[in-house]
Formats: C-alpha cells, sequence, structure tokens
C-alpha cells in the first residue's frame, strides 16, 4: 500500500496561504499602522548604489531590445504598445518591462520588496499586477491628480504600488507627489475613463507631500491613495519603476489587466480607424 502523507523528500510545500517562512524584510508594526493611516510609506536605502547602477544600465538596455524586436518585424516603434513616446521619438514610458527583462523580472519579485507586502497583507503574498518603468526626459510632462484605481476599475482593492527610484526624484524634475485621503475611496467617475483628474476640493483637508527619494529608496502607496507629479524641469532623466501588486488572497490579474490596458490604448472611440490597425504589443 502506497502511503499519501506528505513523501519526507519534498516536505510539506504551501501555495497558498499565510507566510510559514521568516519574513526576513518584515515591516514593523509602526510601519504597518502608518501606510494604513496615510496610504503610503517612504523606505529609504532598500537598494544598494551599485545595483541601482546595473538597474539604470538595463532601463536603457530594456529599450534597445524592444525597439529592435520591432525593427526585426519592421513594425513602427511607436506603434508599439508598450511605449508611451514623446514627439520627438524618446520614450516617456515603457510599460509592460518584465517580459522583456529577466533582471527586472526578478527585481519585482526581489525579497526585500515582496516580504514587506506581505506585511501589508496579513502574510499571504503579493502578486504582480502591472510593471512600468517612467523615463521623464527633461523637458517632459508629468500626471495630473488621479487614483490608479480609476484604470484598474473592476480589479481587487487591494492593488498597491511600489516606486522605485534609479535616479534622485526632485521637486525639480518632477518627484511623485501623495496625499492622504484613500480612505475616501474612490473620487474619479465611477465606470468612467474619461475624466482622468480628481477635483483638488476633495484633499482640501488632506496632507500632501514630495516624495523626494535617493536612488534605490522606494515609496509604496495604495491604489485609493491620491497622487500627481509635475514635469521634469531639469536638464536629465528621472527614472523610476512603478511595480503594482494585489494580495494574492485576490487571485492574479496580470494577463486580464494587459488585456484590458491593451484595449483602452486602442479604443475606437479615441483612436482613429487608419491608426488603430497599426498598433500592435511586442
Ligand atoms: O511619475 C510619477 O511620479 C507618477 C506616475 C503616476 O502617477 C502614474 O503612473 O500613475
Amino acid at each position: 500500500m502506497i502511503s499519501v502523507e506528505h513523501p519526507s523528500e519534498i516536505g510539506a510545500p504551501r501555495w497558498h496561504g499565510p507566510q510559514q517562512r521568516h519574513l526576513h524584510f518584515a515591516l514593523d508594526t509602526a510601519e504597518v499602522n502608518a501606510y494604513h493611516e496615510k496610504g503610503f510609506l517612504i523606505l529609504r536605502d532598500v537598494f544598494q548604489p551599485d545595483e541601482v547602477e546595473i538597474y539604470r544600465q538595463e532601463a536603457e538596455r530594456v529599450v534597445d531590445r524592444a525597439f529592435s524586436l520591432s525593427r526585426d518585424f519592421q513594425l513602427e516603434p511607436k506603434y508599439n504598445l508598450r511605449f508611451e513616446m514623446l514627439a520627438d521619438g524618446q520614450p516617456w514610458k515603457i510599460d509592460p518591462f518584465v517580459s522583456i527583462s529577466p533582471l527586472f523580472s526578478a527585481l519585482a519579485r526581489d525579497r526585500r520588496i515582496m516580504d514587506r507586502l506581505a506585511s501589508l497583507y496579513d502574510g499571504y503574498e503579493a502578486v504582480l499586477f502591472k510593471d512600468k518603468l517612467i523615463f521623464k526626459p527633461p523637458e517632459s510632462h508629468g500626471n495630473g491628480l488621479h487614483q490608479d484605481y480609476n484604470w484598474w476599475q473592476g480589479f481587487p482593492h487591494s492593488l498597491l504600488t511600489v516606486s522605485v527610484a534609479l535616479d534622485a526624484s526632485t521637486k525639480e524634475n518632477g518627484c511623485t507627489e501623495l496625499w492622504t485621503g484613500h480612505h475616501q475611496g474612490f473620487l474619479h467617475e465611477p465606470g468612467s475613463l474619461d475624466k482622468g483628474q480628481i477635483d483638488r476640493e476633495h484633499l482640501a483637508n488632506e496632507e500632501h507631500i514630495h516624495v523626494e527619494l535617493a536612488p534605490g529608496d522606494i515609496a509604496i502607496f495604495t491604489c485609493f491613495t491620491p497622487h500627481a507629479a509635475a514635469p521634469n524641469k531639469s536638464n536629465s532623466d528621472r527614472r523610476m519603476l512603478f511595480l503594482s501588486y494585489n494580495d494574492s488572497r485576490d487571485g492574479e490579474h496580470y494577463t486580464s489587466h494587459y488585456e484590458h490596458f491593451r484595449w483602452y490604448r486602442t479604443r475606437p472611440d479615441r483612436t482613429p480607424e487608419a491608426e488603430r490597425e497599426k498598433y500592435y504589443f511586442l
């Protein structure tokens, strides 16, 4: 008779449920409470200068890789849905990027991020939902005041974003600005993507901070945390990774998010028919 007990060679693997392992990079109680109260948390020196230098080089390589893929298929890079391009052909953003960068894919699962997120999810693991790299070259635009959930309506409320600074992020180069107020819930018009910004009157009594980061620092903020960023008025890029996750208790949504993303990037009411046919996702 074959025993159905767990064979000792493989132990008793757990693929779901609160972490049984020690969370080496767990947040402390004060940090967890501050995140839940304010809707954001800033952590310094999470990644070391030599690592960040490698990530900066990888950021450039990722663009070269995506451009050369387009050339191989004789497609114009500006129609690759991964990119938001500036008029001069420079990328402002690449979204997603982990699928063309094993290095960034490993970073998105680094325990220095994942353990901290498990602390925010009652010990449950976080699952990657979205990954974007904003280059924000000199003189390029910022973002109006919004909550990320506007673009993620229908997805779990446990969504949050970890921003990882590759360059120093300052008021001059348009650092992220965060407001308390996530407890107010969703402040955009539900069921619509048309109103991309929220009214500042909702935030009259909220705390507002400029998130100035050194390379290697991170910020974590909820999908209901109001935020914005001014244009880059400096003479160098402000490169920052934005990694978004949900609680694993809410399932896995990476593929369905990018299907939705692909749809809204080429919506028939916003994209001329002749243009729509040129878009691809490579
Ligand atoms: O670039 C930033 O600092 C903010 C980006 C942002 O708001 C977004 O991508 O939703």
